[in-house]
């Protein structure tokens, strides 16, 4: 055999090996996410895992499952720690039945890109592959308030007679509030505000409209409290399993989302516009006293952490404080 007929049949071996070496190197990892599909969390996820795929073509591939309809929301976090997802979209409220930890992250008065320099992001990394065998990949919601929105008007902030739906997030706030408190998805809260049973919510800021609650609500009550955290996390076996040059991609992938995250302040600006044109009215409280709300929402917020996670919470505070 000449060395013509030699490379012909290299060049066939190549060919026919090369789709079996391309699929050997990529990944497809299946991601979830928390929130409904009409949240506009979703469509942003979505556009980043097109721009993961366009460029990951024989590394890695993400495959979007659907959100709660695939795996309900206060279970996606046991999904991730368990394998039965590889990755999720969600926040740390709905997967405090994972390690109470998570819910900590409403509490960051520092930057997700300030977390990653002052040693935060390599604690919660700790924390989450420790106790709920997850890697933390990056932060894609912030500078976003929480709001309580009620449908009856309060003068102060006291809630008492008052049922209001929660996450975690809002617990020992609302509580401390003396409001009598009930936790639901939010794909349950439509419902519970048409048939009555709730007087009123904690919602962020924004995304108020994806769901329709416009329609069943009449105030926001001013100042927002905490920042709003939403992120994405993933199975820490699947993570291993994956090559450097995989972990690599999706590490920089997943940061460059984050790193969009200055996107919400005008998105929040336009969101409490609309807002007031949808007819929703503000109830605003004296300085003094929305002083005290915001310091009492902390106190109690850390307090809570604190108590659930004695190990791990007073790092956190440190490290999330300003
Ligand atoms: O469902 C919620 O009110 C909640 O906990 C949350 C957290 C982050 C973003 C949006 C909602």
């Amino acid at each position: 055999m000449n060395s013509r007929h030699w490379s012909s049949a290299a060049v066939c071996l190549a060919a026919a090996l090369a789709p079996a070496l391309a699929s050997a190197q990529e990944v497809t990892l299946r991601l979830v996410s928390a929130f409904p599909e009409s949240v506009f969390y979703v469509k942003r996820t979505t556009d980043w895992i097109a721009d993961v795929n366009k460029d990951g073509k024989g590394v890695l591939q993400i495959s979007f499952i659907g959100g709660p309809k695939a795996i309900p929301t206060f279970e996606v976090g046991n999904a991730v720690k368990t394998g039965v997802v590889d990755m999720a979209m969600t926040t740390g409220a709905y997967y405090t039945n994972v390690m109470p930890e998570a819910d900590a992250l409403k509490l960051a008065e520092v930057t997700a890109a300030e977390q990653r320099k002052n040693g935060a992001f390599d604690l919660i990394n700790k924390i989450w592959q420790e106790k709920g065998n997850m890697v933390y990949l990056a932060r894609v919601v912030e500078f976003t308030p929480f709001h309580l929105y009620v449908n009856k008007k309060i003068a102060k902030p006291d809630l008492a007679g008052l049922k209001i739906r929660i996450t975690p997030v809002y617990r020992d706030f609302f509580q401390a509030l003396n409001a009598q408190v009930m936790n639901t998805a939010p794909g349950e809260v439509y419902t519970a505000l048409e048939r009555g049973v709730i007087d009123g919510y904690g919602w962020p800021i924004h995304l108020l409209f994806d769901l329709n609650w416009q329609e069943k609500t009449k105030y926001r009550v001013d100042p927002g409290f905490y920042n709003a955290e939403v992120s994405l996390i993933m199975n820490l076996d699947k993570w291993k399993a994956m090559t450097q040059a995989q972990r690599d991609y999706l590490s920089r992938k997943a940061q460059a989302y984050e790193a969009q995250n200055d996107f919400w302040k005008q998105y929040n600006q336009n969101e409490a516009k609309r807002q007031a044109q949808a007819g929703i009215e503000t109830i605003a409280f004296d300085a003094a006293t929305s002083r005290a709300y915001v310091q009492k929402a902390n106190e109690v917020g850390w307090a809570g952490i604190i108590k659930t996670a004695p190990q791990y919470g007073p790092e956190l505070k440190k490290l999330l404080s300003r």
